[in-house]
């Protein structure tokens, strides 16, 4: 078909599996990520990472996916059932959940590569023209769709989606490329500790967001003689990519927003600051991520809940919240909430204020509380009186961790509550 006929992109997408990959570990999260994958963390009031790969999915026209989990994936597992689990294979539709189950061998998801290789019998049984291999691990907002046009386009046998960033940023963080006049990619290395500069931009570096297109026969053939090789470590980015760019045709596609009057959104929210930066950056009045922009909607697991109250206490003091995010049954009363992100469930009692946090479900701040520039995990009670983000010494004498950046992260075990939830 035509690049120029109305239907070529959703053909495209229509033949494309994407496997979401989410089953790595996320260190730099600290304690957020001790009982969750980095996936299955709250983001933006009422989502968790995974909806945003997921969302771009369907925003973009592909149905068919896999969400392959390993490490901690209870909590991943469990939103992916209750959220994402209306599809109808009747449709086409499909989210499937593909932990590692030994069927190939003894061995659990090794590299990235691995964990598509130990599922290629799921994805041959959906015939796609194209696999798409997702990261699971960052929030943005991408169609899928401009990607594949391009790959089809180029002639290419796999498609790295790339953007520019600052070369101190990408050092021992991203795989780094070069490319021609094309965009052909003609090196790469995967995390190097001096990446390689633009030649028109000497500051900035070419950085792979770790999603990928493949021809899918192209893929199989290239996971099967990496099985086979020996020291390999089975990753796309160690293995795969560095040892066909020089035999086979590896396109770049450089991410750019397709939704106008939108900028391209791409955050890895890898560490506690970038995790409360980005939360935060979604109470400005235009955020670079407009998650009330109809044309690309986030969707997610929606609980039943009532909707957010803000109520007088008992002496007629007011409870309110402003510059903020409140998600549904929340109940912020007689007290004061300010430039800040609650998700579902958050209790604000009387004579507390709250400011610059970020509070996942569940919690509940009793009185008299004062907390700024806070991360309160989910289910967290904070005790009557409590001050945290004003005197960091405090905060990590008590057991609270504070970051470089003056981030405070509180979770249940550090307030000494019971192991796990409910
Ligand atoms: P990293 O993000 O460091 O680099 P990695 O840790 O391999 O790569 O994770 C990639 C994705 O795969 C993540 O979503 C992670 O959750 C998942 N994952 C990791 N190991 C897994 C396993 N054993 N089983 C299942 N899922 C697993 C990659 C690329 C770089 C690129 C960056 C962009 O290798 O070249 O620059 O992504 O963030
Ligand atoms: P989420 O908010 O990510 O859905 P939960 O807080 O419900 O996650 O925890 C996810 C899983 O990890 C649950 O099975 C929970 O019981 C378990 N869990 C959470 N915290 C702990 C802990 N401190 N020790 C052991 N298990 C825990």
């Amino acid at each position: 078909m035509s690049a120029q006929s109305p239907r070529y992109i959703s053909n495209l997408t229509r033949d494309t599996y994407a496997l979401i990959l989410a089953g790595g570990r996320g260190s730099r999260l600290h304690e957020l990520t001790d009982w969750r994958a980095k996936p299955a963390l709250y983001f933006g009031g009422k989502f968790r990472i995974i909806d945003f790969p997921l969302s771009n999915c369907v925003n973009s026209g592909i149905r068919r996916i896999g969400v392959v989990t390993q490490y901690k994936s209870h909590s991943l597992i469990r939103h992916i059932m209750r959220g994402w689990g209306h599809f109808k294979k009747e449709l086409g539709e499909s989210v499937e959940i593909l932990p590692a189950s030994q069927r190939y061998s003894d061995n659990w998801y090794q590299g990235t590569a691995d964990a598509v290789f130990q599922n290629i019998d799921i994805i041959r049984h959906e015939i796609p023209k194209f696999v798409m291999v997702l990261s699971g691990d960052h929030v943005y907002r991408m169609d899928y769709g401009h990607m594949l046009a391009a790959h089809e386009q180029s002639g290419a046998d796999m498609t790295v989606s790339c953007l520019e960033v600052p070369l101190a940023e990408a050092a021992g963080a991203f795989g780094v490329m070069e490319v021609d006049e094309n965009n052909k990619v003609i090196g790469f290395e995967e995390k190097p500790a001096n990446p390689k500069p633009l030649p028109n931009n000497p500051g900035m570096c070419l950085a792979s967001m770790g999603n990928y297109v493949f021809n899918t026969e192209f893929l199989f053939d290239q996971l099967k003689k990496d099985a086979a090789k020996a020291g390999s470590e089975r990753d796309f980015g160690k293995d795969i990519i560095p040892s066909i760019i020089k035999t086979h045709e590896v396109y770049a596609y450089p991410f750019r927003s397709t939704l106008a009057n939108e900028q391209a959104y791409w955050r890895d929210v890898g560490t506690l600051d970038s995790f409360w930066l980005a939360n935060m950056e979604l109470l400005a009045p235009l955020p670079a991520l407009n998650m009330y922009d109809q044309r690309w909607p986030i969707w997610t697991y929606q609980a039943q809940l009532p909707p957010a109250k803000f109520v007088f206490n008992d002496d007629g003091r007011r409870g309110m919240a402003t510059d903020s995010m409140v998600s549904g049954g929340c109940i912020i009363s007689g007290s004061r909430v300010n430039h800040s992100v609650l998700f579902n469930n958050v209790e604000v009692c009387s004579y507390s204020d709250v400011e610059d946090s970020v509070i996942l479900p569940d919690v509940t701040v009793l009185r008299h509380c004062k907390i700024k520039k806070a991360i309160l995990d989910r289910g967290c009670v904070i005790p009557e009186g409590t001050t945290i983000g004003y005197d960091h010494d405090h905060d990590r004498a008590r057991g609270f961790r504070v970051t470089d950046k003056g981030v405070v992260l509180v979770t249940r075990e550090m307030l000494g509550l019971p192991v796990g939830y409910d």
